[in-house]
């Protein structure tokens, strides 16, 4: 009788269950356990449970941090190339990339996720076809992961003057904590380009 009773009680869970994802209540991607507690046998989503869930991964190509009041930002990393001349970095076929920000993702929070965003200046000559590349990865091992490369598009009436950029990057499900993020700048054309104030600031969870 009790074996029967509890199986009635598991199908009855079940079908609830499959209620809640119909309805939405449990996701299907961003599940923990403690989210899980938190709408058993509920109907409705209590009011600010959401942060229970694991953090929303952007699924395109673009990222960007949305709820920055959620997040508690610190600066990490800035170069202002005072030691340099006219205090700008000028990258070329010689120098394609400029010095990195690099930071173990134990260093980087102790929690599940942070944000990086990466920003700084960049000058865009009348003759100058493309902007540098902003690179943003990780490493295990040798290997690169969650490789970003993204190309910021300047616009037409940004000539012959300094223009910021701004990037956002949302950190992997990292293999191990000693996994190395990396973040710079590339310029592949060939050509030169000049950056200045390459800024990385970290955004943790609060
Ligand atoms: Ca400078």
């Amino acid at each position: 009788m009790l074996a029967l009773c509890f199986s009635v009680g598991c199908i009855l869970l079940n079908l609830f269950q499959t209620w809640q994802w119909s309805a939405g209540i449990l996701s299907k991607e961003r599940m923990t356990k403690a989210y899980y507690k938190a709408v058993f046998a509920r109907t409705k989503i209590p009011t600010d449970v959401d942060r229970l869930l694991l953090v929303e991964r952007p699924l395109g190509h673009d990222e960007l941090l949305v709820e920055e009041d959620r997040y508690r930002v610190s600066e990490r990393y800035l170069a202002t190339y005072d030691e340099q001349p006219d205090s700008v970095f000028t990258l070329d076929a010689e120098h394609p990339f400029t010095p990195a920000y690099e930071s173990t993702f134990a260093d980087l929070t102790a929690k599940d996720h942070a944000w990086l965003r990466v920003s700084g200046r960049f000058f865009i000559g009348d003759d100058q076809a493309a902007a540098p590349t902003v690179v943003i990865h990780f490493e295990h091992e040798g290997g690169l992961y969650k490789y970003m490369a993204r190309d910021w598009i300047v616009p037409d009436s940004a000539r012959n003057t300094w223009t910021p950029f701004s990037v956002d990057y949302i950190t992997p499900e990292v293999r191990s904590r000693e996994d190395k993020v990396k973040a710079y700048l590339w310029y592949r054309s060939g050509a030169s380009a000049r950056v200045d104030d390459l800024r990385v600031q970290v955004y943790e969870p609060k």
